[in-house]
């Protein structure tokens, strides 16, 4: 027997520097990725994808092998497979603490499903996906080295991800699940009087753009202003979209639930 689902999914990214140490390489924040697999199975939702960022796996490896700039000479193919591979050990730990947790979570590798042409993801293979949901199963992908038509190979950002799923499956809602608690008037890392915004709409977002700062640790996608820019493609979908701060206790679990949360509700306006 299987449970048959028609509901929009929502899509939920968790922060690469939510789920590991950004300063520390190779390094995943156990506590972080237990509490919010706990989360995740107390809120129960439906129809759930899960997307998560590479934070001090993928992103050094990139780095130190130019995968994002594509490739140049083959001395780097090794590298794009280091930097799958460092994705695919953050993805086991995330995948464990789902399971255990009687999540039916199923990992589907971006760089065997999607090809880029100049950094935008080109080709998607989305049956099987469709097919998981479907189901009942819980999808779990992540920011990952993919082949590229233009480049060789490139990154593809979690935050592409969520967007273009979101997109593509009708989703209803996407969570970002960040280490901020959403977007500010200005840097709070360096402005006492920033103040969080609680309701945006794209119009408002573009003037703010300037005023938000990319991630400062090792980022090869951008931060959050990339975070910004492919939001913004779904929201145009209207998709409504709420960054909430993930590294809180309870937040995931309440934007989950559609209760009200510390948080800012992007909105196409
Ligand atoms: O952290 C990038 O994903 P993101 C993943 O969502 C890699 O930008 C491999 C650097």
């Amino acid at each position: 027997m299987v449970r048959m689902m028609s509901v929009k999914p929502t899509v939920l990214k968790l922060g690469g520097s939510v789920i590991t140490d950004k300063e520390k390489p190779l390094t995943p924040n156990l506590e972080a990725i237990e509490r919010l697999a706990t989360e995740i199975s107390r809120a129960k939702v439906s129809s759930l994808i899960l997307v998560h960022g590479g934070g001090s796996f993928g992103h050094p490896v990139a780095e130190r092998h130019g995968i994002a700039g594509g490739f140049v000479d083959s001395s780097q193919i090794l590298g794009f497979a280091e930097t799958h591979l460092a994705m695919t050990l953050l993805n086991s730990w995330v995948m464990e603490a789902l399971i255990s947790r009687n999540i039916p979570a199923v990992e589907v590798h971006p760089s065997s499903c999607v090809v880029t042409k100049a950094d935008r993801i080109h080709n998607m293979e989305l049956k099987p996906l469709k097919k998981m949901l479907k189901m009942g199963f819980v999808p779990v992908l992540y920011g990952d080295a993919v082949l590229d038509s233009k480049k060789g190979f490139t990154i593809l950002s979690g935050d592409q991800l969520v967007s273009s799923l979101a997109i593509k499956l009708g989703a209803s809602r996407i969570i970002m699940g960040a280490d901020v608690d959403g977007l500010y008037t200005a840097d709070p890392k360096t402005n006492s009087s920033a103040q969080l915004i609680d309701h945006v709409t794209l119009e408002e977002l573009k003037s703010l753009k300037h005023k938000i700062e990319g991630s400062k640790a090792t980022d090869v996608t951008g931060g959050m202003l990339g975070k910004m820019r492919e939001v913004t493609f779904a929201i145009e979908h209207n998709i409504e979209t709420v960054i909430v701060n993930a590294t809180k206790s309870g937040r995931v679990y309440k934007a989950l639930k559609g209760e009200e949360v510390i948080g800012t509700i992007i909105e196409k306006g």
